[in-house]
């Protein structure tokens, strides 16, 4: 993949803005008056937990994006990424996933149910929405030649959140009170967290209303200061590679590419998001967007093609898909099945759908397909 020459510029730790948890602190000093003004600054202020500190080496993280987009299946693949190290940092870096949380092991269950239909996920129920947790460990490979030299290590907890895209929609939240508390809980998320991952499908259009409510929730984000970065995944990118054939990771897993496809996403799908995007981008230096091309299908192993397959209208699943119990083939459309472990471990590489989280974590984005919101139109 193509190089980038800047690297760490995500890393604000020497940023002059203050945390959530001193500001807090500030605020309750200054009295009154300040209060008021705080209250103005943002519409996710007044979730804040006051004085809560984040512990060092954590990010919270929260997943967002409307309904059908990729989200859980990207929180899905992220082991399997990190096992197959079908990411970028893979040269330089060992990484790792470390201690989870209960709610990361039940998702990681999840696969149970649905790699064997092809990684075809059933609708979120709008009630239900959870946070799962797991820890990335990133460590600096060791070369020959360098002994004695400081190699770097980072060590970040992720809390992220995983929720139904419809939560995005007010009227069907103001409808039912398991729903509306899932939404006070994404809105409790997206008050204290500091980084925001936002998918979008690449190939697709979205939801007029759930676009909408993107669009509010980036002017929040605008106004407060909280958020430092958005990350937009763009899921699905192995699809646009299916007439491709075998050329297909050939011609997508590389940077001109990349910023091809997503200027031409912003650019005719999701034409209402970019200008909010570019806004959140430029309103301060020490914030911004910045876009990531992923893939959980991702591109078969030694073959090179999308690992997907279209059936219906829009409906996919692996073409790599494991036999059910009784031997069949389970979705439509599928290549010819293939026995579980080996469509698990030999065909499935998620595409660099890690990426997002080892940036975060480490800053760097050298190597990778991710592109500073400016650069994809540049
Ligand atoms: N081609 C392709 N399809 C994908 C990919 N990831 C997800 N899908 C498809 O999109 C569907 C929805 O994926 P989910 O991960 O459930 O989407 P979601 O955003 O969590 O959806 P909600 O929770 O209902 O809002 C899946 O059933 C797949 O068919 C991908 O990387 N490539
Ligand atoms: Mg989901």
């Amino acid at each position: 993949m193509a190089t980038s020459d800047d690297d760490s510029e995500f890393h604000d730790e020497d940023s002059t803005e203050p945390d959530a948890g001193s500001e807090a602190a500030r605020r309750d000093a200054a009295g009154p008056g300040l209060q008021e003004a705080a209250k103005k600054r943002g519409r996710f202020f007044s979730l804040r937990k006051r004085g809560e500190e984040q512990p060092p080496g954590s990010k919270r993280c929260t997943v967002i994006g409307p309904t059908r987009s990729g989200k859980t299946a990207l929180m899905l693949s992220l082991r399997r990424c990190v096992d197959a190290r079908s990411h970028s940092y893979g040269a330089r870096y060992v990484t790792t996933i470390g201690h989870t949380n209960e709610e990361y092991d039940r998702l990681q269950q999840w696969l149970d149910t649905y790699f064997p239909r092809g990684l075809r996920l059933d609708a979120s129920d709008l009630g239900t929405c959870f946070v799962p947790e797991f820890t990335l460990r990133v460590r600096q490979r060791h070369r020959r030649g360098d002994a004695g030299l400081l190699h770097s290590r980072h060590k970040t907890r992720f809390r992220t959140f995983d929720g139904a895209g419809e939560l995005l929609e007010k009227a069907k939240v103001a409808a039912d009170p398991r729903f509306r508390e899932c939404r006070e809980r994404l809105n409790q998320e997206l008050a204290d967290c500091d980084t925001v991952l936002l998918c979008l499908p690449i190939g697709l259009r979205i939801n007029r209303d759930q676009e909408s409510e993107l669009k509010n929730l980036l002017e929040g984000f605008i106004d407060s200061r909280q958020v430092r970065s958005l990350v937009v995944c763009f899921t699905m990118y192995e699809t646009l590679g299916i007439e491709y054939g075998r050329l297909a990771y050939r011609e997508l897993a590389n940077r001109l590419a990349a910023r091809r496809a997503i200027r031409e996403a912003l650019e005719h799908r999701l034409l209402g998001l970019d200008n909010h995007l570019e806004q959140f981008h430029l309103a301060s230096g020490k914030r911004g967007v910045w876009c990531a091309p992923v893939s959980a299908y991702g591109f078969i192993a030694r073959n090179g093609g999308a690992n997907v397959a279209v059936f219906g209208k829009t409906e996919h699943c692996l073409r790599t898909t494991p036999a059910d119990k009784d031997g069949k083939a389970a979705p439509t459309g599928a290549h010819s099945p293939y026995e579980h472990d080996v469509a698990l471990t030999d065909w499935w590489r998620p595409f660099l759908t890690i990426d997002p989280f080892v940036f975060i974590t480490t800053g760097d984005r050298r190597g990778t397909l991710i592109h500073a919101y400016d650069e994809i139109f540049a």
